[in-house]
């Protein structure tokens, strides 16, 4: 990403002229610096559209290190992914200002990013406001822990779509639907496809992605990123990366192809509809 280009337009451009793309997640608690290196040196080439960095927790005083080592080794921006404010470097090219709307904690609504947002502003970091919203996934998640917060039960389809849309009425930029890390069971797919039928914003998926196929499956249901962390710390080969990535992106239909804004309105009455009956 260009200096030039604002991270949402990045964003925006993947979704109208692929219609998906696909993130990359270091967490530096817990990959090697050899990992780091290895994934920054090969996810260009095998399709990796940019990388996001952060984790619930930081054990290790590492971001800057591992944003560095991105940055040295890749062309590709380098997106925080933060558990919390302790989780900024200068170094990075643009941050998820999350807000974890499906919990009730008023730190992680906005207290969090109070405390944020003048280091954001100091280091010139690109914010993406982003809607984040935590499904249950089988098991007790290190991000339902360290926010705790109830995930979304994950038959209640209705609740994950309450929740879009208030994140789309509150002129959110995106919407992150999480599984957590090292998840179970990913988010699943008759849920974005309901939450697809009723909002516009671009809708990262993430949280035990381990397979091109399920990749494929996300998207084909309506997400337009998908990210894979854990995949990559068991496994950082080359060809792991280029199978999700090109999963992604022979399963996406661009954006572009829809006609105009009554197109793009009628379009989402019409899987509104096919979801509901
Ligand atoms: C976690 O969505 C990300 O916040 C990625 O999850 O580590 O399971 O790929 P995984």
């Amino acid at each position: 990403m260009a200096a030039s280009i604002r991270a949402l337009d990045f964003l925006n451009g993947i979704v109208q002229t692929r219609g998906a793309g696909y993130f990359a997640l270091a967490d530096p608690d817990a990959l090697s610096d050899t990992q780091v290196c290895q994934i920054a040196e090969k996810a260009q080439e095998a399709g990796v559209d940019a990388f996001l960095v952060g984790g619930s927790l930081l054990m290790r005083d590492r971001l800057d290190q591992v944003v560095l080592q991105l940055k040295q080794r890749s062309e590709l921006p380098v997106i925080l992914f933060p558990g919390g404010s302790n989780q900024l470097s200068p170094h990075a090219d643009a941050i998820l200002f999350l807000s974890l709307i499906s919990g009730r904690n008023p730190d992680l609504l906005i207290g969090e990013h109070v405390r944020a947002a003048p280091i954001i502003r100091q280091y010139g970091l690109d914010p993406v406001a982003t809607g984040y919203v935590v499904v249950e996934s089988g098991s007790y998640s290190s991000v339902q822990f360290m926010s705790g917060s109830f995930p979304i039960p994950r038959n209640k389809h209705d609740i994950a779509v309450a929740h879009a849309l208030a994140a789309q009425y509150l002129g959110m930029h995106t919407l992150y639907l999480e599984g957590g890390s090292g998840a179970e069971l990913p988010v699943p797919d008759k849920m974005i496809q309901a939450v697809r039928a009723h909002i516009e914003l671009p809708i990262i998926v993430g949280g035990g992605i381990h397979k091109p196929e399920t990749a494929a499956a996300k998207v084909r249901a309506g997400a337009n990123f998908i990210v894979t962390g854990t995949a990559l710390e068991k496994n950082a080969r080359a060809t792991l990366l280029k199978e999700i990535a090109d999963a992604i992106r022979q399963s996406a239909t661009p954006k572009e192809k829809e006609n105009g804004r009554d197109g793009r309105l009628n379009s989402i009455k019409a899987r509104r509809i096919a979801v509901e009956s």
